[in-house]
């Protein structure tokens, strides 16, 4: 072969080399048109071997027109593999894409408990006249259940309160949260505002107002010169608060070994404004709460003296005060944690 022929020859590969560099579509395809062109095996490298037939004057020649067609399709190859890599990236971005302004998945969110949020406005509306919320255990010993607030062992009285007892001697699960107030009154000095919110247990046959587990919340005020008035006057405020600012309220003569003496306290019917209906039995009027003046034997036992020291005590159902503030008549419903049921408390 001539020199003119394998120049001929090498500007066609480049023509050629520069066309399949061109259409290279990917990285894969581009790396195939540089083996074959440029390869160990490739077309240019092919004529070169030629190149021991030329005349030694024609070598040096034809080497320089080789090295510049490799150089051309090498820098050829080098800005086709950045503008495939250019277009790479650009698809990918288009592809992932993030429209910021789709709306984001609701996220389920839980809400109070009706029983905490009503055990919430008791506190918020005792909490206004100073009273301090306390908390006691709820597996309790005879003596703080009942002894201390004048129920004795074997005493009659012992049958309104059907206890559940645990297998330690003369423990049992609280009746009630006043023994909580027997350990504030233990505990502290008057003049005590004590609030008891609480879990308590009872052997109940459960009904649509009866539980064996149910929360209770009690007050206690112990100072000089207290009186069923100043008992009288906190309880209205309550009964306003929770049930309305025009609701009428009594207090009607209860019984409580604990109280002496003892009242029910009740307010307007909240279902017929006091007009009588099915809800207050026809009397137009709903019982909220018992309440009492603290029998001074318990405040002895409180470690007060009854002489110089009186004290008012009142305790609710908070299941009731729920079920009578958002109409529900069935408590069982509250323990059941039907989703239908509580999302209507949100
Ligand atoms: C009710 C009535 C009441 C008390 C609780 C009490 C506590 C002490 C001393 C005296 Cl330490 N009394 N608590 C008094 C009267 C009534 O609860 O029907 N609760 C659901």
């Amino acid at each position: 072969m001539d020199l003119e022929t394998m120049t001929a020859q090498l500007e066609r590969l480049r023509a050629d080399a520069l066309v399949a560099v061109e259409g290279a579509a990917d990285a894969a395809a581009l790396e195939q048109v540089h083996v074959s062109f440029l390869g160990r095996k490739g077309a240019i490298t092919e004529i070169l071997r030629g190149i021991a037939g030329l005349d030694a004057a024609d070598r040096p020649r034809i080497g320089a027109v080789a090295n510049d067609v490799r150089g051309a399709v090498e820098a050829a190859a080098v800005v086709r593999d950045e503008a495939l890599r250019a277009a790479e990236l650009e698809s990918r971005l288009a592809a992932e894409t993030v429209d910021v302004t789709t709306p984001g998945r609701r996220v389920a969110r839980g809400s109070r408990h009706p029983i905490a949020e009503t055990v919430a406005a008791i506190d918020e509306v005792f909490g206004r006249f100073g009273f301090v919320v306390h908390e006691g255990p709820e597996i309790e010993d005879d003596v703080t259940n009942f002894q201390m607030l004048n129920i004795p062992a074997d005493h009659p009285a012992r049958d309104l309160w059907a206890t559940l007892y645990v297998d330690i001697d003369d423990h049992l699960l609280r009746t009630h949260t006043s023994p909580g107030q027997i350990r504030v009154m233990r505990e502290t000095r008057p003049p005590i505002r004590a609030l008891l919110p609480g879990r308590c247990f009872r052997y109940e046959a459960v009904d649509a107002s009866h539980a064996f587990e149910f929360f209770q919340v009690e007050g206690l005020m112990v100072d000089e010169g207290t009186s069923l008035a100043d008992l009288r006057g906190l309880l209205d405020e309550f009964a306003h608060a929770l049930f309305g600012a025009a609701r009428a309220t009594r207090f009607r003569p209860g019984y409580y070994p604990f109280t002496e003496p003892s009242v029910a306290f009740d307010v307007e019917c909240v279902v017929c404004d006091g007009g009588g209906c099915p809800a207050c039995g026809r009397t137009g009027w709903m019982t909220i709460l018992g309440a009492g003046m603290v029998h001074p034997v318990v405040l002895r036992y409180g470690g007060i003296d009854p002489e110089r020291y009186q004290g008012f005590a009142f305790g609710m159902g908070v299941e009731r005060i729920a079920m009578l503030r958002h109409g529900v008549h069935d408590l069982r419903l509250f323990m059941e944690n039907d989703l239908r049921f509580l999302e209507q408390f949100r």
